[in-house]
């Protein structure tokens, strides 16, 4: 961020040199404002076509702008030198140059800590996480990577997935930018400098407050936001560019009055380029989140509107559109390919060509942002945010004459809250157009832009309050105090207010440094679900994969950051194409665990070569996405070829569908392959047993399973394990196994392979003979302790339950030993497969 500034510093003194726009502007506000000209050259870089972007040069601009703001600023820092250089007279002067603002000193000095203080509460949940939301940020990582390899924004996202990119990326330059300069990885850097951006709204609040009316709106403003308003500080669900832009939202809003000829330039020509100057800002700002640009245009536009009924605004409506035409330099390049792919198939921008549009159910904004977290997640706060802005709303219009200074901002306000309501209204168009609805998400923002103008609001009416009190209590304590006691009597009026202010305020200081760190780790968490095991093995892709691997991913799991991690293709990122339905149905169905022959179908003509299961899923509305390791796990067609903690990844052989598993415990550790230790009722009895795979009684391969159970005082003692299956046939599915049941086995000691359903109420058992169970009708008692058997299980389900056998159910294991003598147990090849 320092850097980012540094870079913006010789734009904003060149500006400010000529123009009157960002003259009078103290160091926080050239700070706030620096982060986004910095950007914005660093965008121009990134967008022209010469593959500028990379570390080398950003390097060298960040060091040149370094040294040309040290240059510029020479007289500034001489002045600073002479300050500082004569000892004896230096605490002098410094006395005397704090004593002359002290005020200013005091004020800028809260802002500045309320700043790092949500910078701190930012940043120290994020340890905690891997990585950002798997949606919005792993996307943005997409971007951000294929930025990195082409130095500088390219046309479409080959190599790994061939849409075209239209969303403007100006936001993205931010995250690549700290990719290049403190070597992050994509994912961490959105992670990282988003939190950044979120704190510098306090900044950017003061930014808007200070240069409409006073350091004391600017204070109040910069209140407002850091504990009042929840956006954008606690947005965790992702929405980087629009986090981002936050700030540069505010600094524009600022700059409406320029538009209204009401400042002194002394040329038409310099009017003119700052107008430009300013529509290229608001360009910048399109080019970072489209919506808030929208926003922040329609708050113009109404502002304008106003102004005509009241008097003849020509003037104003020129100016606007000069803004309005260098507004659309930033994005041209995006809208010229948008409208240049629009005849080719999906518009090149990843619309799938089977996408299957469904109306958006209808959300009702206003529900959302009073009785959802839209305005607070804490439910005391929502009521004592209403109650405030309906205060202030009242103070703001009884005192509406004398607002002076104040009166600025409170119009523009109004005319935000006013462009937010009609942008709510239009985005319900969608409810009657159906096909865009791909923008539903949109219509959220504009809600947030009206909660965000009664924020504004509220800081008004602070410095209302503020003033009102104040005048009150000196009034009153001049009755009681010697008027000589002036300086006193100020510092107690002071005092009182203050104190009336913080006990307004406090249920909110006390949710804010109690409540919002701990909010952000919990609600990060839905989405932030990438765990150590996940990076690991993506990290292990990246340095291990074939380079023209496919893995096919889940779109609720970590693995949407394999193209940024591991910089291998993935089916589907979180981009357009994941809407084909093609796509979704193969999700759910391998979700569901249904294998059929149409699954490998569709992963071979994606060119699948493997598959990714993660560790953790993401909320979910409906319901839980996750993938069971179990339905690839011991499947023949595919092969695990690493597994790191709960994170797998398979390679994908197209064997044979109609073999849904097939173990012949070729493998060391069983608990690894996904069997279970099975918690029998004989485990109330005393006993010892194990399970493992070794090398004795091989009837295939080199392993085989063995399982051991030996009674120790008690009736008996079992020992067992257990599997899920899942089979996509149920009509005609055959179960075979070996078994090897002579080493300690003696009536009725018993080794038994059973099928049970997932709730544990019904099963079908084959177990070896002499045992106790045999007489029952769900039992099949096998011919000999020794050999290889198949049954039939549908048959059998069938003829004992009258049911279909379930699409999911388990396999166990299950050795039960009553005479002491150690049963050792051995089992291979067991298989289940649908179909003759
Ligand atoms: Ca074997
Ligand atoms: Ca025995």
């Amino acid at each position: 961020m320092i850097a980012l500034i540094i870079i913006g510093e010789p734009v904003r003194v060149a500006l400010s040199k000529y123009f009157h726009l960002f003259r009078e502007l103290d160091f926080l506000q050239i700070s706030v404002l620096n982060v986004y000209l910095g950007g914005l050259i660093l965008y121009f870089i990134a967008m022209l076509p010469f593959h500028f972007f990379n570390a080398n040069v950003v390097w060298a601009i960040t060091l040149m702008s370094g040294v040309l703001s040290i240059f510029l600023h020479k007289v500034a820092l001489k002045k600073l030198n002479s300050l500082i250089r004569p000892v004896q007279k230096s605490t002098i002067n410094v006395r005397n140059y704090l004593s002359g603002h002290k005020i200013t000193a005091l004020q800028c000095s809260a802002v500045l800590g309320m700043f790092l203080v949500t910078l701190w509460m930012q940043v120290s949940p994020l340890p905690t996480f891997i990585f950002g939301s798997i949606h919005d940020t792993s996307l943005h990582s997409l971007f951000v990577q294929v930025m990195l390899e082409n130095q500088g924004v390219p046309l479409t996202m080959q190599p790994y997935v061939p849409e075209g990119i239209v969303y403007p990326q100006a936001a993205h330059v931010f995250f690549a930018y700290g990719c290049l300069i403190f070597g992050y990885m994509p994912p961490e850097a959105i992670f990282h400098i988003t939190a950044l951006f979120q704190a510098l709204i306090i900044l950017s609040a003061y930014y808007i407050g200070k240069s409409y009316s006073s350091r004391r709106l600017g204070l109040s403003l910069a209140f407002v936001f850091f504990c009042v308003s929840r956006w954008p500080r606690l947005l965790t669900w992702g929405g980087n560019p629009y986090v981002a832009a936050f700030p540069l939202q505010f600094i524009l809003l600022s700059l409406i009055p320029f538009l209204q000829d009401s400042w002194a330039e002394d040329s038409t020509w310099k009017k003119n380029l700052s107008l430009f100057a300013i529509g290229i800002l608001l360009g910048y700002l399109a080019a970072l989140h489209l919506t808030l640009y929208v926003i922040v245009m329609a708050t113009i536009t109404v502002s304008i509107f106003i102004n005509v009924l009241r008097k003849r605004a020509f003037y104003e409506l020129r100016n606007f559109s000069i803004v309005f035409a260098a507004s659309l330099i930033p994005i041209s390049p995006f809208i010229y390919r948008f409208v240049e792919w629009c005849p080719y198939p999906g518009h090149n921008i990843g619309l799938p060509s089977d996408i299957t549009i469904t109306p958006w159910a209808y959300t009702n904004l206003l529900n959302w942002l009073l009785f959802s977290e839209g305005i607070s997640p804490y439910p005391p706060l929502v009521i004592i945010v209403l109650g405030l802005v309906i205060f202030s709303g009242i103070v703001i219009y009884r005192k509406r004459r004398q607002l002076a200074t104040l009166w600025n901002l409170t119009t523009v306000t109004l005319c935000l809250l006013l462009a937010s309501v009609v942008l709510v209204l239009l985005f319900h168009l969608q409810y009657v157009f159906p096909p865009i609805s791909i923008i539903t998400g949109e219509a959220v923002r504009p809600t947030i832009s009206i909660f965000i103008s009664l924020c504004f609001l509220v800081g008004v009416f602070n410095v209302i309050l503020y003033d009102t009190l104040i005048n009150n209590f000196r009034k009153r304590l001049t009755r009681i105090i010697l008027p000589s006691k002036q300086v006193f009597e100020n510092a107690v009026a002071i005092a009182l207010t203050f104190l009336i202010l913080i006990s307004i305020y406090s249920p909110f200081l006390y949710y804010t440094i109690t409540q919002d760190t701990g909010y952000l780790v919990k609600s990060y968490g839905n989405f932030a679900v990438t765990t150590l095991d996940d990076y690991e093995l993506m990290l292990w892709m990246r340095d291990n994969l074939p380079e023209n691997s496919v893995v096919l991913v889940n779109d609720y799991e970590p693995g949407m950051f394999i193209p940024s991690i591991s910089h291998r293709r993935a089916i589907y990122p979180w981009v357009l194409s994941k809407d084909s339905s093609s796509y979704q149905r193969l999700v759910e169905m391998i979700g569901n665990g249904t294998m059929s022959p149409a699954v490998y179908d569709a992963m071979k003509q994606l060119d699948i070569t493997h598959v990714y299961v993660g560790a953790e899923y993401s909320y979910q509305w409906e319901k839980n996405r996750k993938w069971d390791p179990l339905v690839f796990l011991s499947n023949p067609s595919f092969d695990l070829i690493k597994k790191i903690g709960n994170a797998y990844l398979f390679e994908v052989l197209y064997g044979k569908p109609e073999v849904v598993y097939e173990d012949s415990f070729e493998y060391m550790n069983v608990y690894d392959m996904g069997w279970k230790l099975l918690n029998a009722e004989g485990c109330q009895f005393r006993g010892s047993g194990y399970v493992s795979t070794n090398s004795s009684y091989t009837n295939n391969g080199t392993h085989n399973l063995i399982i051991t159970a030996k009674n120790e005082g008690g009736l008996f003692y079992a020992n067992g394990i257990y599997r899920t299956i899942y089979i996509w046939d149920t009509s005609n599915v055959t179960l075979s196994f070996y078994i090897n049941a002579t080493a300690g086995f003696s009536p009725p000691d018993a080794l038994s392979i059973c099928i049970c359903d997932t709730s544990w109420n019904q099963s079908i058992c084959f177990t070896t003979p002499n045992s106790l169970y045999a007489e029952h009708n769900s039992t099949i008692v096998l011919p000999a302790p020794v050999g290889l058997f198949s049954y039939n299980v549908s048959d059998i389900w069938q003829k004992t339950y009258n049911a279909m056998l379930p699409t999911t159910f388990f396999i166990t294991i299950q050795n039960i030993d009553f005479d002491g003598a150690e049963n050792i147990g051995y089992v291979g090849d067991i298989s289940v497969k649908v179909g003759d």
